[in-house]
């Protein structure tokens, strides 16, 4: 496992590699690709109703449901196997969750759009713990005033810390990269409040 701080926002991107057993990895693909219920949500653009490149399916503590992307997606409790998925994570990034995102890019030709996760529900600055599983995909972060852009390259078994400034200052996305075949699986852990 080696931890490496990019260079960039104040410090605020960590990017650790090889979290993960190979026993790990492969009940966790197994999980997330044949044990939740995946949903493909939609999204509107310009007054017109789309179906989201990707899947997804939310878990909250509390089953509480959360509005992103002006739809709102119904929580299911934490199963035993993500409970033991956001343990693993909040020991390695010292910080608690209380929700979990799961996007799964079904090949290449899924993405996932420039935003930033600042929903009021997440609070002011909110910490996000980001594991991916599968096919390598770029993460694109670009600064919101000096356009600076940062591509990470998320592997199998990565986990990618933003802190608090993270989702004030920059916007992220997931860009189509049409050779790659094999899905990839991304867990955002996060803090909801009330
Ligand atoms: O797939 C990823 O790495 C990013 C997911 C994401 O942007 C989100 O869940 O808000």
């Amino acid at each position: 496992m080696e931890l490496t701080l990019l260079d960039g926002p104040k410090g605020e991107i960590k990017l650790w590699k090889n979290v993960f057993s190979e026993e790990d990895l492969k009940e966790y693909h197994h999980f997330f690709l044949n044990k939740i219920d995946l949903y493909q949500g939609q999204i509107r653009l310009f007054g017109k109703t789309y179906q989201k490149p990707r899947l997804e399916a939310f878990f909250h503590a509390m089953g509480k449901s959360y509005t992103y992307s002006n739809e709102t997606l119904k929580a299911h409790f934490f199963p035993p196997t993500l409970t033991r998925l956001r343990i693993q994570i909040e020991e390695l990034v010292g910080h608690t969750f209380n929700s979990a995102l799961v996007n799964v890019y079904r090949n290449g030709f899924d993405s996932n759009g420039w935003h930033a996760d600042d929903e009021k529900e997440l609070g002011p600055n909110p910490i996000i713990g980001s594991v991916s599983f599968g096919s390598t995909r770029t993460f694109v972060l670009k600064h919101n005033t000096t356009k600076k852009t940062l591509r990470i390259p998320l592997c199998d078994g990565d986990v990618l810390w933003m802190g608090p400034s993270i989702q004030v200052e920059w916007k992220h996305c997931i860009p189509k990269q049409p050779k790659t075949t094999d899905p990839r699986i991304n867990v955002t852990f996060r803090t909801l409040y009330e």
